[in-house]
């Protein structure tokens, strides 16, 4: 299946909720105030966020008043307008060739995705022709390390691991000391989604990020927070939170498949400014791509 495919079929909850909700509305033939506003409040429904939702009616309805417009225009001009914000975002992460090792640092609630996209970017990496290696930082949990084993089984990619309960940025600095022996292009550091509170969780990812620091000034060299689509309007607030406790420099955002709220991609988009590096759809290695505006828009109004 194309990627396209893949991805429309996973936003179909979400562009099935759209186009229904577009077909209830636009009952009248000439657009008019009360269609607008229906409009408006179909896009908060379907997770966009009041201010993005106003703001895309808005665009939308521009030159539009008492004209004729037909359901498939509509969902036309509803992507442009939306492409237009997922635009600037639209950015893959950049890997620094001359970094020995380019350093990803996953953070997230747990249960968001962070292990499972980092074997899936591994993959993608090794594929690319990048030496990668993965290492577990989050050593609280068994279950935890041997599941990143797993991936960098499927991904073919070395896993570091600690001692259980070490220290994560001990672990951290031993795997950077091994990424340079070894000359891998790429570490990819997976992290603790939950600790006791947040001060200890902001302390223990400053503490890699320092100690990853002590060999190569310039990593971590992305911080990506991975963003679960499932949870809505809460995605805003573990943005928030994170952005406050960890230099974030991007987001991927995962579970976008069987989700009606996959809105919540434009709303963030819009809210952070934030690159969105990639979403994710599925539970497979494969099932990872590059976030691409165009596409992400048709996907979410349906559009083939
Ligand atoms: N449907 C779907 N499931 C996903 C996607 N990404 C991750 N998952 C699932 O989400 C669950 C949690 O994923 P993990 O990768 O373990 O999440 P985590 O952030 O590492 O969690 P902690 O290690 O507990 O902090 C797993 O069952 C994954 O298979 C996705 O894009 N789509
Ligand atoms: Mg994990």
């Amino acid at each position: 299946m194309s990627w396209f495919k893949k991805l429309t079929s996973g936003l179909s909850k979400s562009s099935t909720k759209i186009s229904q909700g577009i077909s209830d509305i636009f009952t009248k033939r000439k657009l008019d105030d009360e269609m607008i506003e229906e409009l408006e409040e179909l896009l908060i429904m379907a997770d966009l966020g009041a201010a993005t939702a106003a703001k895309v009616v808005r665009g939308f309805a521009k030159g539009k008043f008492d004209k004729e417009i037909a359901e498939d225009e509509v969902k036309e001009a509803l992507a442009e307008q939306i492409s237009q914000i997922l635009q600037p975002v639209a950015q893959p992460i950049a890997i620094d060739r001359d970094k020995h090792p380019h350093v990803i640092m996953m953070v997230g609630v747990n249960g968001n995705g962070k292990t499972t996209t980092l074997g899936k970017l591994a993959l993608q990496y090794g594929n690319q022709g990048h030496k990668v290696m993965m290492v577990a930082c989050d050593t609280f949990r068994a279950a935890a390390v041997e599941q990143l084993q797993v991936w960098g089984q499927r991904a073919g990619c070395t896993v570091i691991t600690g001692e259980s309960n070490a220290d994560p940025a001990s672990v951290a600095y031993a795997a950077m000391e091994k990424a340079r022996q070894e000359g891998a292009d790429i570490l990819l550091i997976d992290t603790a989604g939950r600790l006791q509170n947040k001060k200890d969780l902001m302390e223990e990812l400053a503490k890699i990020s320092r100690v990853v620091k002590k060999i190569d000034p310039s990593a971590p060299h992305d911080t990506v927070l991975v963003l679960d689509a499932t949870t809505g309007q809460n995605a805003h607030s573990q943005a928030q939170s994170f952005k406050d406790i960890a230099d974030i420099s991007g987001i991927i955002v995962t579970k976008l498949d069987g989700t009606a709220k996959g809105g919540v991609v434009v709303g963030l988009a819009e809210a952070f400014k934030l690159p969105i590096h990639a979403v994710g759809v599925g539970e497979q290695i494969e099932d990872l791509n590059a976030f691409d505006a165009r596409d992400f828009s048709k996907g979410l109004m349906g559009i083939e």
